[in-house]
Parts: structure tokens; C-alpha cells; sequence
């Protein structure tokens, strides 16, 4: 016949507080400690509007620390995620020097379905310029600013090294990046609104 009487069980469940609050108290001291925040993953939505009419990332600007992962998100439609880098066909260099370029490739599914999302982790500090490759020229690009902005390529004006012969950004894709400035000033920049597009 079972019984709950069990005179282990008392001891085992102030071992476990114990362990618990010791688990606490680490936690609290880490979060304390400047420079030790926990990484953290940030979503951005990869979005074809319901009419039709718009693609976008949403967010379109983030600011995260190096350490952090963006992971975008395929919510409808198919997109990319490619990063501004001359490794990305020819594109112009738009991320910082020792930062490595990712391409995601096109999404296949809508999330939740398997495929339908993308991570990257960022490492080196600077602002980095991304684009989804079937819809670039419709101004579907977002940037992210990993710590402090610095000076690097992601910060200069467009078609800033003509001499390379890279692929100029579309001129619908120019206006959608935020100022690196209000990037990190809000730390995030959400799409322009449905009524704001053209
Ligand atoms: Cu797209």
C-alpha cells in the first residue's frame, strides 16, 4: 500500500531549497556583474503584408550587445537574410572589418514549419546592414548596431568606395535603413507603418 510518510522525502526538500537558493544567488550576483550580462536571442519578423503590397523586416533597426543573436523569423512570404558584404554577390561592404558575412539562403516554410528561421550571432561591435535577396530592390534591409557604432563600413554613406564596382544599394532600400543614431538611442526601431508606405 503506497504511502506519502516517506521520512527521506523532508530532507530531500531542504536539499532542494537550498540548492535552489544557492542557484538564486548566483544568478543575482552574475546579473550584478557589469560586463557579464547573459547573451541574449532577439527576433526580427521577415513580413509579405496580408494585401500583398509590402515586404519588411520588423524590426527594422536593433540595438543589441556582442554576444547577441538576432534570430529572424520567416512569418509569410519567402525571404533572405543576407548581410551587405562583396561575399554576398558583390554587394557593397556595409558590415564591419572582421565580421563575417552570413546568408541564410531563402526561407523554406512559415514558422513554426521547420526552415522557416535564421540565426546569426554577432561578436564584433559595429553597425551591420542586411538585405532579403528576392526583395532588395523593394527596399526590404534592415541594420542592426552590435554595441558601441564605431566608424566601420555599416556607418558610411552609400556608394562610398566607387572604385570597388560593388552593387549599389537600391534606391528603395536606402531610405528604410534607421539612423544608426536613433538605433541606439531606442534600441529598437520598429517597421514604418502600413499608412506610412508608399
Ligand atoms: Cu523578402
Amino acid at each position: 500500500m503506497p504511502t506519502s510518510s516517506d521520512p527521506g522525502r523532508g530532507s530531500e526538500v531542504v536539499l532542494a531549497r537550498r540548492v535552489g537558493w544557492l542557484f538564486a544567488l548566483c544568478c543575482c550576483a552574475l546579473a550584478l556583474l557589469p560586463g557579464t550580462a547573459v547573451a541574449r536571442t532577439l527576433e526580427v519578423r521577415a513580413v509579405l503584408s496580408k494585401d500583398g503590397s509590402r515586404v519588411y523586416f520588423d524590426p527594422v533597426g536593433i540595438h543589441i550587445q556582442p554576444g547577441d543573436t538576432v534570430r529572424w523569423v520567416q512569418v509569410n512570404g519567402y525571404h533572405s537574410v543576407a548581410a551587405y558584404d562583396p561575399a554576398n554577390g558583390n554587394h557593397e561592404l556595409r558590415i564591419p572589418a572582421g565580421a563575417k558575412p552570413w546568408d541564410s539562403g531563402i526561407l523554406l516554410g512559415e514558422y513554426p514549419a521547420a526552415g522557416s528561421t535564421f540565426e546569426h550571432t554577432f561578436t564584433v561591435p559595429g553597425v551591420y546592414d542586411y538585405f532579403c535577396q528576392p526583395h532588395e530592390a523593394a527596399g526590404m534591409v534592415g541594420r542592426i548596431v552590435v554595441g558601441e557604432p564605431g566608424d566601420g563600413p555599416g556607418t558610411r554613406p552609400f556608394d562610398y568606395a566607387p572604385d570597388k564596382h560593388w552593387k549599389p544599394v537600391p534606391q528603395a532600400a536606402r531610405a528604410v535603413f534607421p539612423a544608426v543614431s536613433r538605433i541606439v538611442k531606442d534600441g529598437i526601431v520598429r517597421a514604418a507603418p502600413a499608412s506610412a508606405a508608399k
